[in-house]
């Protein structure tokens, strides 16, 4: 039996990556670095899951040093930005995701958020979308900032069954990227994938893909498992 729906963050619940994007850029030129990353850019460098992971693998690649660079304090501020942008509004839950939220409680399943951002960027999406915070909204909630290896490693899938309390085959993990797919995957869950602006095109072999997380766009026996309709 299905017991619990773990989504993912960014991508899957909202479309997120331009806000992180324009927190990137904000905090890059507060600090008086001289760097922009164009959507282009930021396509090639979200490959690498995390903010700092993101920051040293784009040093690696332009061939610039870290040296005399905070990079976590650089990251905190990028934090602290995107937060901000969030407060100021505008950004919408993805099609279906409310519904496919209330249809499962109705089901009697639990709901739970496996991210590679931190937790104050989970607070601030929950406080924007819904006026609530997270906690109201998931019964657990595993971040980024958690555990030791970011996605595709396992740990946070395997973080938030360890907190739900169930096995790997009786959840389902809702992705939008190759990186959280093979997390997923690798964690034993089955996914379902809606691929975002962002990871549109990309390869999640293993998954089942839909447009959307609307109820017509779901697989039949998840609508059965959720006593929804198409
Ligand atoms: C999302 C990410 C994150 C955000 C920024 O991946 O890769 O790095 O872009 O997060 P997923 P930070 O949706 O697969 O969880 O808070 O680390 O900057
Ligand atoms: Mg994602």
């Amino acid at each position: 039996p299905l017991r619990a729906l773990i989504f993912d963050v960014d991508g899957t619940l909202a479309e997120t990556e331009e806000a992180h994007r324009m927190a990137f850029n904000d905090s890059f030129d507060n600090a008086g670095l001289g760097w922009h990353w164009s959507r282009e850019d930021y396509r090639r460098l979200l490959k690498t899951t995390g903010g700092k992971e993101r920051i040293r693998a784009f040093l690696a690649e332009s061939g610039k040093s870290d040296a005399g660079l905070d990079i976590a304090a650089l990251h905190a501020a990028k934090t602290r930005r995107y937060v901000e942008i969030l407060e100021s509004g505008g950004l919408a839950l993805r099609e279906g995701v409310e519904a496919l939220m209330v249809a499962a409680r109705g089901a009697g399943m639990r709901l739970a958020i496996a991210t590679t951002t931190s937790r104050p960027n989970v607070e601030a999406l929950c406080r924007c979308c819904w006026g609530k915070p997270a906690a109201e909204l998931f019964d657990v909630i595993a971040a980024g900032d958690e555990v030791a290896t970011k996605k595709p490693a396992p740990d946070v899938y395997a973080l938030a069954l360890e907190r739900l309390g169930l096995p790997a085959g009786e959840v389902l993990a809702l992705e939008d990227s190759r990186n959280g797919v093979l997390s997923a995957q690798r964690a034993g869950i089955a996914v379902l994938v809606t691929p975002s602006v962002y990871t549109a095109g990309e390869d999640f072999a293993g998954a089942e893909i839909v447009a959307s997380l609307a109820p017509g766009d779901l697989p039949s026996r998840i609508r059965d498992a959720l006593s929804v309709g198409a």
